[in-house]
C-alpha cells in the first residue's frame, strides 16, 4: 500500500467513525422518571472509564501500525515477554474494574435494600403472555392464592373463600401508580422466567417461578411510561407489553377506587 492509500485510509477510518458518532448522538437512556439517577451515572462512569481505555488502545494500535509498518531493507525485532510492561498493565486495570465494581457493588446493596415504611405493595405477576398487576386494596393486604384455583377468569388463583381477597383489585398490563411514593413491587411469575422491565424507571427484575420478588423505587415524574418483557419467554412474548401510568396522589386514589375489585368482572 502506498504512503497516499494509506492516509486515504485512514482518513476514511475517522470520517467513518465520526459519521457513526454523530448518526448516534441522540441519548442512551430514556428519560429517567424514578430516583434512580445514581444508576445512570454508574453507567456512565463506566462509558466513559472503559471508552477512554477503547480509545487510547486503539490509538496506539492504530500509531504501531502505521510507525512499524513494513518497509524496505527492515527486518521485524523479536523479543518474548516484558514481564515488567505485563505487571503494569495487569494491575492498572485491576485496581480500575476493583474500584467500579466496588462501586456498582454499592450501589446493588442499595437497590435491593428493604423498602421505605409506607411504600406503596403491589404485585405482577407474569403470565404467558400478560402481566397480572394486583392491589391489596383498602385492607392493605393480599388474598390468598393458590396454583390450584387458576382458571381462565381467575389466573392468579384467588382464594374467594379467604376475606382479605374481596378487596383485591385486579388490573391486566396496567400498573397504576402515585408519583412521589416509595412503590414495592413483588414480582412472581405464574409459568416461565419473564423479566419485568420499566426502562424509565431503571427497573430490570426476572420473574421466575415459585420466588416471590422484592423490589422498590420511588417514581419522581408523572406520565405514562412503557412496561415490557425483557425476557424470552415463548411465542407471544412480544405482546407482553404493558403501561405505567404514574399520577399525582389524588388522581391515584380515584383510579383505585374506580377499580373494579378482582371479581367485579
Ligand atoms: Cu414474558
Amino acid at each position: 500500500m502506498s504512503r497516499i492509500q494509506a492516509l486515504l485510509f485512514a482518513g476514511f477510518t475517522v470520517l467513518l467513525v465520526v459519521v457513526a458518532v454523530w448518526a448516534f448522538r441522540k441519548p442512551w437512556l430514556p428519560d429517567l422518571a424514578a430516583d434512580r439517577s445514581a444508576l445512570d451515572h454508574r453507567i456512565y462512569v463506566t462509558m466513559i472509564v472503559t471508552g477512554i481505555a477503547f480509545v487510547l488502545t486503539q490509538g496506539l494500535l492504530a500509531v504501531f501500525t502505521w510507525r512499524f509498518r513494513a518497509r524496505e531493507g527492515q527486518t521485524a525485532a523479536y523479543w518474548h515477554d516484558n514481564p515488567r510492561l505485563e505487571f503494569i498493565w495487569t494491575a492498572v486495570t485491576a485496581v480500575v474494574l476493583t474500584v467500579l465494581v466496588l462501586g456498582a457493588l454499592r450501589l446493588w446493596a442499595q437497590i435491593y435494600s428493604p423498602p421505605p415504611a409506607g411504600a406503596l405493595i403491589v404485585e405482577v405477576t407474569g403470565q404467558q403472555f400478560a402481566w397480572n398487576i394486583r392491589y391489596p386494596g383498602p385492607d392493605g393486604v393480599f388474598g390468598r392464592t393458590d396454583p390450584r384455583l387458576i382458571t381462565v377468569d381467575n389466573p392468579l388463583g384467588i382464594d374467594d373463600q379467604d376475606p382479605r381477597s374481596a378487596d383485591d383489585i385486579f388490573v391486566v398490563n396496567q400498573l397504576y401508580l402515585p408519583v412521589g411514593r416509595p412503590v414495592q413491587l413483588r414480582i412472581r411469575s405464574r409459568d416461565v422466567i419473564h423479566s419485568l422491565f420499566l426502562p424509565n424507571f431503571r427497573v430490570k427484575q426476572d420473574a421466575v417461578p415459585g420466588m416471590t420478588i422484592d423490589i422498590w423505587f420511588t417514581p419522581t415524574q408523572t406520565g405514562t411510561y412503557e412496561l415490557a418483557c425483557a425476557e424470552h419467554c415463548g411465542l407471544g412474548h412480544y405482546r407482553m407489553r404493558g403501561f405505567v401510568f404514574v399520577q399525582t396522589p389524588e388522581e391515584f386514589a380515584e383510579t383505585l377506587a374506580s377499580l373494579p375489585p378482582w371479581r367485579g368482572e
